[in-house]
């Protein structure tokens, strides 16, 4: 541990000053959480727990930071009367740290932070406008392509549609064992997705090869990808506190396995990425430190991409004051337009 540990920072590390190379964002948002509850407490007892993740990576080969400035930004705390006005309010607060010049990590917080995301990702200088250009690595146990959950197209079970909706290129799944009819029907018919199952993943017979055929489309990938991680992708019983537990998830290792490779893949450059569906209970701290040791090994795999110039600045330093344009997106469409 630090010398000099910072309550409420990730991993404790100390602010650095104006340089920033890479900044965590608490998203404590909760709006639609199917079931349980607890995702607004989530990034905050993520960011205790990072506290007693060790520093040392072996992937990275050094301690974390590695001479990176890591910043962690003040909590998010919109207060918009609707969902709507909310995620403009998240798309707004997330759209100055995706200028290109830091690594932005985002720790949430219910899967409906990810439309914002993607939004204000449209500036991001290796989409400049074009978020067809963006692939989304999504773990996840839920494939999150409803139209609509309850009559709420902005449901955290519609993360994936909106953000197709908005114009992604390419979305691949790992993890899904938990959807329905209509989802297994979009996931078939929609060519931008690719879904492994966790069924084909998890399987004792065939699960390896599956498996490993998911690290060779991964490693293939090229252009920019924006990471995203619901909890809940890992086995129920890593995650026991996320909003919906599901049994037969992916092993621990499995994750990390995602996270080196997709940083690794050569012709790829991975921009930003979230955890999401963090969330406590009263019985047992696995959950929120499953979580902080997953952001751990995310920062890890930036910052070896960096080292090994899979990532370099695409615009000047602006350092921790930023702006940057207002959302109105979300406010704005009533009912997205299905592709
Ligand atoms: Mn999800």
């Amino acid at each position: 541990m630090s010398d000099e540990y910072v309550e409420g920072n990730f991993l404790g590390l100390p602010e650095p000053g104006d340089r920033v190379d890479v900044v965590v964002l608490p998203l404590p948002y909760e709006l639609t959480t199917s079931y349980g509850q607890g995702t607004a407490d989530g990034p905050a007892a993520c960011l205790a727990a990072s506290g007693q993740v060790e520093l040392f990576d072996e992937h990275l080969g050094a301690d974390l930071p590695a001479g990176s400035s890591i910043h962690t930004e003040q909590a998010w705390s919109g207060e918009g009367p609707t969902l709507r006005s909310q995620l403009d309010e998240l798309g707004t607060h997330l759209a100055p740290w995706c200028s290109g010049d830091v690594f932005p990590l985002a720790l949430g917080g219910e899967h409906g932070i990810l439309p914002p995301f993607i939004w204000a990702l449209q500036n991001h200088p290796l989409i400049d406008g074009d978020l067809g250009r963006l692939t989304v690595v999504q773990i996840d146990a839920h494939a999150d392509l409803r139209s609509e959950l309850d009559g709420e197209v902005y449901s955290h079970a519609c993360a994936a549609s909106r953000s197709l909706d908005l114009g992604i290129g390419r979305l691949l799944q790992v993890g899904v064992r938990a959807y329905s009819k209509e989802e297994a029907e979009r996931i078939e018919d929609d060519d931008r997705i690719t879904t492994f199952f966790a069924k084909q993943t998890q399987s004792q017979n065939t699960g390896a090869d599956a498996w490993q055929r998911w690290l060779e489309v991964l490693s293939d990938l090229s252009g920019p990808v924006h990471l995203t991680i619901d909890i809940d992708g890992l086995d129920a019983s890593l995650v026991p506190a996320t909003g919906t537990p599901v049994p037969g998830g992916l092993a621990f290792w499995q994750a990390v396995e995602t996270i080196e490779t997709v940083f690794g893949a050569k012709n790829a450059t991975v921009i930003s990425a979230d955890l999401n569906e963090i969330a406590t209970n009263d019985h047992s701290p696995v959950t929120e430190f499953t979580a902080a040791m997953l952001a751990a090994k995310t920062m890890a795999g930036h910052l070896k991409a960096r080292a090994e110039g899979r990532w370099s600045a695409t615009c000047e330093e602006r350092g921790k004051v930023r702006t940057g344009p207002a959302c109105d997106y979300f406010s704005k469409t009533d009912s997205p337009s299905q592709p």
